[in-house]
């Protein structure tokens, strides 16, 4: 067939999609000029090199993989993108008040009648249910 490139090859020939694989698939005399290795996450840096991060949409940068936003319902923690945003709001273990980050149970650092109840509020702390003898201590006079 007269203006294929390469007849062994039918991924190649003229009027075929560019493919990342190195080939000139579309026979214009280019590799891949239809594929940018800087900002396809599919392609990033290098043919077949997809981005990947854990509950996190991925970026390609410059050729680098890097991680973007967050899943919603998802948080990052840790700050390492290797287990991208490795915290599952929903998962009843966890609350997310104020840009920061308690485990279930843990109570308020500056107010101790309230405490981290994930079932009750994912955003706010909650109060805890048996606060009784707290309350006993308040009304004890010092001294
Ligand atoms: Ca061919
Ligand atoms: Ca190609
Ligand atoms: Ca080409
Ligand atoms: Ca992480």
């Amino acid at each position: 067939m007269g203006g294929d490139c390469e007849d062994a090859n039918s991924t190649m020939y003229p009027g075929a999609p560019e493919l990342c694989d190195n080939l000139d698939n579309d026979c214009d005399g280019e590799n891949e000029e239809t594929i940018n290795l800087l900002d396809d996450e599919n392609n990033c840096g290098a043919c077949g090199n997809i981005c990947v991060f854990p509950n996190a949409t991925p970026v390609c940068a410059s050729g680098i993989c890097t991680m973007g936003a967050c899943d919603p319902g998802f948080l990052d923690a840790n700050n390492d993108d290797m287990d991208g945003c490795e915290i599952d709001l929903n998962s009843g273990n966890y609350c997310y008040i104020g840009g920061m980050l308690y485990a279930a149970g843990q109570d308020n650092p500056d107010v101790e009648c309230l405490v981290c109840n994930p079932a009750k509020n994912l955003n706010n702390w909650s109060q805890k249910e048996n606060a009784g003898p707290v309350s006993y201590t308040h009304l004890t006079h010092p001294g």
